[in-house]
């Protein structure tokens, strides 16, 4: 069986990810969608919420499963048998620190991780972003699936 984690913060996730999870869906046997907790980032959602979130989102894929990892991804990647880390890439920006991670976890467990370019649609797209427009009425309808664009206006509502 052939198995790939997709890694990241997904606060909350967007339609850039779920764009690199259908196409990593149609690569492996499964994939594994797993939101890495960083005690020291602040989120907008609780690892729960996202996880939550993404198994609604994810749903159409039946070899896509949601977990969640406090660690190194190198030893989540040994623990359940992946050999692939899946990332999407968007600009030259990320490709620079993508690769030196890319390059550290080779180097620790020989784990490789593969790129995906972003559908250019999407490659201006990030979390960050799209939480910022929100924040100040932007319109992001078309940024992410609807019912987790309702769950940020929500949770910006409760946070104003
Ligand atoms: N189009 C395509 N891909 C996208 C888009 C988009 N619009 N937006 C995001 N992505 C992809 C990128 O590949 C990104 O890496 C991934 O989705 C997740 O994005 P985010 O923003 O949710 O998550 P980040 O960037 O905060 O996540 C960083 C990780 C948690 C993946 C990274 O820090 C990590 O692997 N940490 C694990 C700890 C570890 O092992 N550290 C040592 C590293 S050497």
């Amino acid at each position: 069986m052939t198995r790939a984690v997709t890694p990241g913060s997904y606060d909350p996730v967007t339609n850039g990810h779920l764009d690199i999870i259908e196409r990593a869906a149609h690569l492996f046997d499964e994939v594994v969608v797993a939101v890495l907790i960083n005690k020291t980032k602040k989120t907008l959602f609780s690892v729960e919420e996202r996880m939550e979130m993404l198994r609604e989102v994810t749903e159409p894929w039946p070899n896509v499963r949601v977990d969640s990892w406090h660690g190194l991804l190198v030893d989540y990647c040994r623990e359940n048998d992946i050999k692939a880390i899946v990332k999407g890439l968007r600009a030259v920006t990320d490709y620079d620190y993508e690769l030196q991670m890319a390059q550290m976890n080779h180097q620790l467990t020989g784990v490789d991780t593969l790129f995906m370019p972003a559908t250019p649609a999407y490659s201006f797209l990030a979390s960050s972003l799209v939480k910022e427009v929100a924040t100040y009425g932007g319109d992001v309808t078309t940024l992410l699936p609807a019912s987790i664009e309702q769950r940020l206006q929500q949770r910006l509502a409760e946070t104003r």
